[in-house]
């Protein structure tokens, strides 16, 4: 069978179960209203399991379902997903190199905007200068977001402070919990890193062919690695206890978004508003490491480009376009 079809069905066929979740469904009237044999059912039902759900079957009485899996396959994420276009197209992946190394593959080949390329372990997950990002299959989220805007190159670094701003609400949706933006994409939680950001773009001549948002959200770790002990966090960490990781990724989805057609239609200045009030640098102290080097002083804010103002001793204002930032003080 057409496998795309087959996905279709597996797709009823669960919400089907879902609609009904707690009473038993019968085989007969499951491939009545799906159009389909019961063997067909039947071997659904199996292809379901293996993805984790917990089906249970009794004679004469049929199927219902007990329990979904954590992991965030195609009909997870699409079941009851309440956007338009973000996330309707899904390509999950239980181990993978890199799931922008795919997503540029597919917006190349000509993908819908909106597309997710999903993961539950990258054996070689990258953040920016080809750092590496831990993505073990300890629980987090991973993955990256096809996006095809028509703006102006320069403008590029606007998505990836939306997207910052996108994952701070749907965090808060989901958890309550409240994050901070350190400039441009580190989402901090308590002063550790909780959301990794990496913006890629595919660009020809001055026009943008696509823009790749990798994302990559520490959930349900436990414990990180040595190295990584004292700078980075999970929600499971701040909660002690566990985050259901497609709701949440259903979230952010959502809220990115909510804010993409916002910025398309009406430019950068909601985003930039709402970047500030949870903005963890602005008017205080900072180091800006850039490839340059150094340069320390108050961040005064972003420009409607994106871009840090950060003014030295002197008064002399520099506008920074790439760096990591040390916050060097709480004043
Ligand atoms: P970054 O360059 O700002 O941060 C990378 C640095 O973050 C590393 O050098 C390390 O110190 C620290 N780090 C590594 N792993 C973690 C972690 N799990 N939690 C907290 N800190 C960590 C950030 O780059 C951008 C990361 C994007 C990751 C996504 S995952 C999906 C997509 N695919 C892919 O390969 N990258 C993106």
């Amino acid at each position: 069978m057409d496998e795309s079809l087959a996905s279709t069905i597996r797709e009823q066929l669960l919400n089907l179960l879902y609609e009904h979740e707690g009473e038993f469904i019968s085989g007969q009237k499951m491939s009545e209203m799906l159009h389909c044999s019961r063997t067909a059912i039947w071997k659904h039902i199996e292809e379901l399991r293996k993805e984790g759900f917990e089906l249970e079957a009794v004679q004469k009485k049929g199927y219902r379902i007990v329990s979904k899996p954590d992991q965030l396959t195609e009909h997870e994420i699409k079941f009851n997903l309440k956007t338009k276009r973000f996330g309707q197209t899904v390509h999950s992946f239980d181990s993978i190199t890199s799931t922008q190394e795919v997503a540029k593959q597919l917006a190349f080949e000509g993908a819908k905007e909106g597309t997710i390329v999903v993961a539950e372990e990258q054996t070689k997950g990258r953040g920016r200068m080809n750092r590496p990002w831990d993505s073990k299959k300890t629980g987090g989220i991973y993955f990256s977001l096809i996006l095809k805007p028509k703006i102006a190159i320069q403008e590029a670094p606007q998505l990836t402070l939306l997207s910052a701003v996108g994952i701070v609400r749907g965090i808060k949706r989901v958890t309550g919990l409240n994050c901070q933006i350190k400039w441009p994409n580190d989402v901090l939680i308590n002063g550790k890193k909780l959301v990794g950001i990496l913006t890629e773009l595919q660009a020809e001549a001055d026009q943008i062919h696509s823009v790749i948002i990798g994302i990559g959200i520490n959930v349900n770790q436990k414990s990180f690695p040595k190295e990584l002990e004292n700078i980075a966090t999970s929600l499971y960490q701040q909660m002690n206890k566990k985050v259901e990781r497609t709701a949440l990724l259903q979230a952010i989805l959502l809220e990115l978004e909510e804010l993409y057609e916002d910025y398309l239609e009406h430019g950068f200045a909601v985003v930039k508003m709402l970047w500030e009030t949870y903005a963890v640098s602005i008017g205080k102290k900072i180091k800006a490491h850039t490839l340059h080097g150094t340069i320390e002083g108050i961040a005064k804010g972003i420009t409607d480009a994106g871009v840090l103002l950060l003014e030295d001793e002197s008064g002399k204002v520099h506008q920074i376009y790439s760096a990591d930032i040390e916050i060097a003080s709480t004043k």
